[in-house]
């Protein structure tokens, strides 16, 4: 359930997270700059170097404003856990594989490529992509299409204050991501359980949805790399795939792109993966999720769109059993 009561209005830290490491470390900026929305300068304007602003190097502080976007339903998933038991194919299969494997990935330098439908594309770096001075906090909860669940104090950007720097133009109708693949520092990518690179989309309005975040870190901290450095999306109504890691190509397109999940086993994944306990996986009940480090018999029961509600309207044309 997502409130939206500031967090300056009286609702204490404790309220909601018994993380009292995290807590510590936490920097809270000025109230004045918390909800201001006025980093959104053209793609064009020249931007600060901002290098001493944005730690990127693992375990780098982040500093970041709070913000009303947060589950309230339930406890922070421990770091150790939210750091430890991962999905990130590229480093193989095991849930343990990302932490034990992902340090191998150069994220700094990181460039990304930008092209199709937008007015300007380009290569470029990380820094160009987000503001770091602008980044927030947002405690959203991670639904695995595996009926699994946690709660990750993300920071990062909208991802429409990301697009909107290259003006995409009218033809873009969808947007397309690809993950970052390098066989020498991925020894997943060895293998051929997906056909790589990892490959997600939204459409344009889901994209540029308030919810959909670009995220650049999790706990105060830099993103670690087995949760998708530098950055990542977070699309807090879909299935975790959804939220694709280490992404390095932006692609502006009009049609519907082909997505790693859906082309490996259109039956079991569409291209919309809203979280929907109504509609079974072939092989397994979406209803409830087990709760990630609550120990192996803590559950709950699975919301619509992972509890957004707010999203419904985007979907009031689409049959959402035959568009899962
Ligand atoms: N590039 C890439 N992104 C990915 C994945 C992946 O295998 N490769 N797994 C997805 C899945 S299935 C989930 S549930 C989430 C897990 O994010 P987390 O490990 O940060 O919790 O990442 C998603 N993004
Ligand atoms: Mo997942």
């Amino acid at each position: 359930m997502l409130i939206r009561k500031p967090l300056l209005a009286g609702v204490t830290e404790n309220d909601v997270t018994p993380q009292h490491l995290y807590l510590d470390r936490r920097k809270i900026m000025a109230v004045g700059g918390a909800f201001a929305l006025t980093g959104l300068t053209s793609a064009c304007s020249a931007q600060e170097p901002s290098a001493d602003m944005a730690p990127r190097t693992m375990g780098g502080e982040l500093n970041f404003s709070e913000t009303a976007y947060r589950v309230t339903d339930g406890d922070l998933t421990p770091h150790d856990a939210v750091t430890g038991y991962n999905n990130f194919y590229e480093f193989g299969t095991g849930k343990s594989d990302p932490a034990r494997y992902a340090e191998a990935m150069t994220t700094d330098p990181w460039s990304v490529q930008v092209d199709g439908h937008a007015e300007r594309t380009g290569t470029f770096a990380v820094e160009d992509l987000v503001d770091f001075n602008a980044l927030e906090e947002r405690i959203y909860r991670l639904r695995c299409v595996e009926a699994w669940s946690m709660v990750i104090p993300w920071i990062g950007v909208p991802l429409s204050s990301v697009l909107e720097r290259f003006r995409p133009t009218s033809d873009a109708r969808y947007v397309a991501f690809e993950t970052y693949t390098n066989r020498s520092e991925m020894r997943g990518v060895r293998f051929p359980v997906l056909d790589w690179p990892y490959r997600e989309g939204l459409r344009m309005d889901e994209a540029m949805h308030p919810l959909t975040l670009m995220a650049v870190g999790l706990y105060g901290e830099v993103l670690p790399n087995q949760n998708g450095a530098p950055m990542r999306l977070v699309v807090p109504w879909k299935y975790g795939f959804k939220s694709i890691k280490s992404i390095s190509r932006i692609r502006f397109v009009a049609d519907e792109p082909q997505t790693s999940w859906k082309q490996s086993a259109p039956r079991e994944y569409g291209f919309y993966s809203n979280v929907n306990p109504n509609r079974s996986h072939p092989r397994w009940s979406q209803s409830s999720e087990r709760i990630i480090g609550e120990g192996p018999f803590a559950r709950r029961d699975t919301q619509m769109f992972n509890g957004y509600d707010e999203v419904a309207s985007l979907y009031s044309d689409l049959d959402l059993e035959e568009n899962y």
